[in-house]
């Protein structure tokens, strides 16, 4: 049985690819984790299958990565383990660079050792483009990043390239614009945003307190698509008959602020922006009481922001076949309507 170790099996998108894999192959799916006092595992709780079984690899040492490739011999390595929140990214630099680049090579450099036959993937972004030079953005846009997180996923990059052409390895990094779904961390805008119009909509119909979302900058422009279509992409990239990186994209751009009338829409709240648009004075007030429901926190604006990421996955679409299945729009709902059931 052919054998695929996930790392960042916990998170949305290696949580997706071990369903994803589990649904449309019969390999055995090993969910790379590290040991954590507490169990972050809710992501992979429903998964039940004799082919999904848990492994230790700890992806910032060295030792524990070769021990792994050795010990399991995997037919493909994905990696998806990373610090991905760009926010964050400025206050740990040297965290980012460790665990989103350091630790890339030293997969890369335990499989060309030890086993160089195996096909391996990392998780690269479109925050590698960073200050974009021209829309949209291909295969072909510099890289051009904006943040110590782009700055660590443009290095691994580099790092894959090298390893690729030198030692003739089976290694590609995609482009992955935004995506996002039910099981997305909630540090994250468009999570943040769902979560909050649930909880809003739970206060308003229980008569409740409205807490107010805090967000940054609403005009920042973003690709969105749904994490489960990206999974898909990612294991076409990993099974071409020659290694190549793909963008993979919606090849759309919505600002923050039309996914929030987008969510409170979903949810059947009406609301309506004040103050100048663009300023921290801005409110997205209820249309009824009148109390404010998304309010400007100037603490959440970056040192330097991405302001527009729009994709165009053509490349990938007409050679890997590949297609996101979900608009925008459903997306939007999806996420909604999920938060509305659980909050
Ligand atoms: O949801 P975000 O934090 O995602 P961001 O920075 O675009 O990064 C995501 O996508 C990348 C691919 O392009 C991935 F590589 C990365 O790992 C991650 O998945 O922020 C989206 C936008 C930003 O412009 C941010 O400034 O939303 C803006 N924003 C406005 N208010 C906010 C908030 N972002 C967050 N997280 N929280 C806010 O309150």
């Amino acid at each position: 049985m052919k054998k695929v170790i996930i790392t960042g099996v916990t998170g949305q998108d290696g949580s997706h690819m071990a369903d994803y894999l589990l649904a449309n192959t019969d390999y055995q799916i090993l969910g790379a984790v590290r040991r954590l006092s507490v169990s972050n595992h809710k992501n992979i709780a429903h998964i039940s299958n004799p082919r999904f079984k848990l492994i230790d690899l700890d992806i910032s040492d060295p030792e524990s990565v070769n021990t792994a490739i050795i010990n399991y011999k995997p037919d493909y390595f994905i990696n998806f383990a990373a610090n991905s929140f760009v926010g964050t990214s400025w206050e740990m630099p040297v965290n980012h660079m460790q665990t989103n680049c350091m630790a890339v090579l030293y997969q890369l450099e335990a499989i060309r050792k030890f086993l160089p036959k195996c096909k391996y993937y990392n998780a690269g972004s479109s925050e590698e483009f960073g200050d974009v030079a021209f829309i949209p953005q291909t295969e072909a846009h510099p890289l051009r990043p904006r943040s110590p997180y782009g700055a660590s996923k443009a290095s691994a990059r580099q790092i894959v390239k090298v390893w690729r052409d030198s030692y003739d390895l089976y290694a590609v990094q995609g482009w992955l614009f935004n995506h996002e779904g039910t099981r997305r961390g909630t540090e994250f805008v468009t999570r943040k945003i769902t979560k909050g119009v649930a909880k809003i909509k739970k206060a308003i119909d229980s008569q409740n307190f409205i807490e107010a979302i805090r967000l940054g900058n609403l005009e920042s422009k973003r690709d969105w698509s749904d994490a489960e279509d990206f999974v898909h992409g990612v294991w076409l990239m990993l099974n071409q008959e020659k290694p190549k990186d793909y963008v993979l994209s919606s090849n759309e751009t919505h600002t923050v602020r039309e996914f929030v009338e987008l969510s409170f829409a979903a949810a059947g709240i009406e609301g309506q922006w004040l103050g100048q648009k663009g300023t921290i004075e801005e409110v997205f007030i209820n249309k009824d009481s009148r109390l404010p429901m998304v309010m400007i926190d100037p603490k959440l604006f970056r040192p330097a922001e991405v302001d527009l990421l729009l994709g165009d996955s053509t490349l990938a679409r007409s050679e890997l076949g590949w297609e996101p299945k979900t608009s925008f729009f459903q997306l939007v709902k999806k996420m909604t309507n999920n938060d509305l059931q659980y909050e």
